[in-house]
């Protein structure tokens, strides 16, 4: 049976062989539920950047710049790392280029899998099927903050796991843990993820409305995947 894995910090990610696995990028709050809404709504492609200068020079080539420090929009950038801001009618058929503080440095650091893919509750479901027609094993990779695991991603991947059981067999002790915290919060999810860190610090920078959104289940019927170093809208 494939075999399944989480990777609740970027700071463990040394631990695991990524070669041959499809790797679910994973940053509730909020870059790949950015991504995700991007593609969803017409975004040709996003290109993902860990550096933020290597971002800012793509404006050269036609790229919309997007992104944040610590929550807060990059001055001079055309989009912040609000889901909203990749509804925008004039984001539509472009590509922008993104860096933000966490998810964009773990997509950097799963260069050696076989397949990147991008997950957030608003496209759980399509994620799960399209990892259940895969042959390879997966490896769900939480970007956390700063290094420390974090609420909203390790219950996702709890949820992700529960939705493959019988498809995979746990690796270790993470999917277990995810899935036993995701079984405990399930109930009251909302609830949980606003108690978490990291919604208390959108909340204080008054991003009220943007945890409620990522907090979706199955908006979008889609699975981002990574291209020639692009996220574009799977096959
Ligand atoms: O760290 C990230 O990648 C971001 O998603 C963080 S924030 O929600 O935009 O603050």
């Amino acid at each position: 049976m494939k075999k399944i894995d989480v990777c609740l910090s970027p700071e463990l990610i040394h631990l695991f062989d990524l070669k041959g696995k499809v790797v679910v990028i994973v940053d509730i709050l909020r870059a790949t539920s950015c991504m995700t809404t991007g593609i969803a709504h017409g975004v040709k492609a996003i290109r993902p950047f860990a550096d933020r200068d290597a971002c800012i020079k793509m404006r050269e080539q036609g790229y919309f710049i997007a992104g944040e420090r610590n929550g807060i929009k990059v001055e001079g950038f055309d989009l912040g790392n609000s889901p909203f801001d990749y509804m925008a009618e004039n984001v539509k058929n472009q590509k922008v280029a993104v860096t933000t503080t966490n998810g964009t440095v773990a997509i950097e650091k799963s260069a050696e899998a076989a397949e990147i893919i991008i997950g957030s509750f608003l496209n759980i479901s399509a994620v799960a099927d399209y990892l259940k027609k895969q042959d390879k094993d997966a490896l769900i990779f939480c970007a956390g903050w700063k290094g420390k695991v974090n609420m909203e991603d390790s219950l996702f991947a709890g949820a992700l796991v529960k939705r493959l059981k019988g498809e995979f067999v746990n690796e270790c002790d993470a999917p277990l843990f995810a899935h036993t915290a995701f079984e405990y919060s399930e109930a009251q999810l909302l609830d949980v993820i606003k108690g978490s860190s990291h919604a208390k610090r959108l909340n204080n920078l008054n991003i009220h409305e943007d945890i409620e959104f990522c907090m979706k289940m199955d908006e979008y019927d889609v699975v981002p995947v990574i291209r020639d170093g692009e996220i574009c809208l799977s096959a």
